[in-house]
């Protein structure tokens, strides 16, 4: 298949060394990617359950290698830490393997637009203010959500169905996951437009997005625990989400409309 032409990309929220990190869908769509930049925003490795037992398959490593690959190819990585590899800002300001470790970075796209590029967990005390909250990534519901997606997909394997996240499916329709994803998303966009920049990147809440926000575009990258999202940016500026999880890309949502998930491979990244 034609490899993917972008200018950058941003993935987080992979959480190598949790059992549910979709490493296989990783690996393939890196494969498949030449970017000029990659920013690695945040809980990349999740060390909270690797403390807790976790899991380290083969693929995870391969995961590491494929990125180190890509650093030693002349592509500039950036990685920002986040809260389930926070264990990675005792090393800000050093560059390992050509990997770049830095608390957030500001990235100009093409067309010259600014933006904040942070993990987001920064904007977890302010989505907390007003009444007791949802806290996902530690939270047993979520987790729940998960083992039932795991267990959906495999059922859908047996019968040739592509993936498909059924976490994401109904996190949108609980309302009280809705209204903290709206909080944190508001209070993301806030801190960029507070320091007067044109947008900003982040991951944290595993929940992709695109979209303006009084004046200022929020992206969110999404995860590769359920919707195995990335977000790109085209050769002239533009940026897309792409979703990869059947050996294709899907554009998901672009500037500044939401398009169906079932939106054809992108034209520009042919050949
Ligand atoms: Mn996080």
């Amino acid at each position: 298949m034609a490899p993917l032409h972008c200018r950058s990309l941003w993935i987080s929220d992979v959480h190598l060394g949790f059992k549910e990190c979709k490493a296989e869908f990783l690996l393939d769509f890196l494969r498949q990617c030449e970017c000029e930049q990659l920013y690695l925003v945040g809980d990349l490795i999740d060390f909270w359950n690797l403390q807790k037992g976790g899991r380290w398959p083969a693929a995870h490593g391969e995961v590491l290698k494929a990125i180190l690959a890509k650093a030693q190819a002349g592509v500039r990585v950036w990685y920002v830490p986040g809260n389930h590899d926070e264990a990675a800002r005792d090393y800000l300001g050093l560059s390992v393997g050509g990997i770049e470790i830095v608390p957030e970075i500001i990235h100009c796209t093409a067309d010259g637009r600014r933006f904040l590029v942070t993990h987001g967990d920064d904007c977890d005390s302010a989505v907390r203010c007003g009444g007791p909250l949802l806290n996902w990534l530690g939270d047993g519901a979520y987790d729940l959500l998960l083992f039932a997606n795991r267990w959906y997909n495999r059922w859908r394997r047996r019968w040739n169905h592509p993936y498909w996240s059924l976490s994401s499916f109904l996190k949108q329709r609980i309302g009280r996951a809705a209204a903290y994803i709206a909080r944190f998303e508001a209070a993301v966009a806030h801190e960029a437009a507070r320091r007067g920049l044109d947008g900003v990147i982040c991951g944290h809440i595993h929940h992709a997005a695109l979209r303006d926000i009084h004046g200022v575009l929020y992206c969110n990258d999404g995860d590769w625990v359920e919707s195995c999202t990335a977000l790109v940016e085209r050769p002239d500026g533009a940026l897309e989400i792409l979703c990869w999880t059947a050996q294709q890309a899907a554009i998901i949502a672009r500037e500044p409309h939401i398009l169906p998930e079932t939106a054809p491979a992108p034209g520009w990244a042919a050949g």
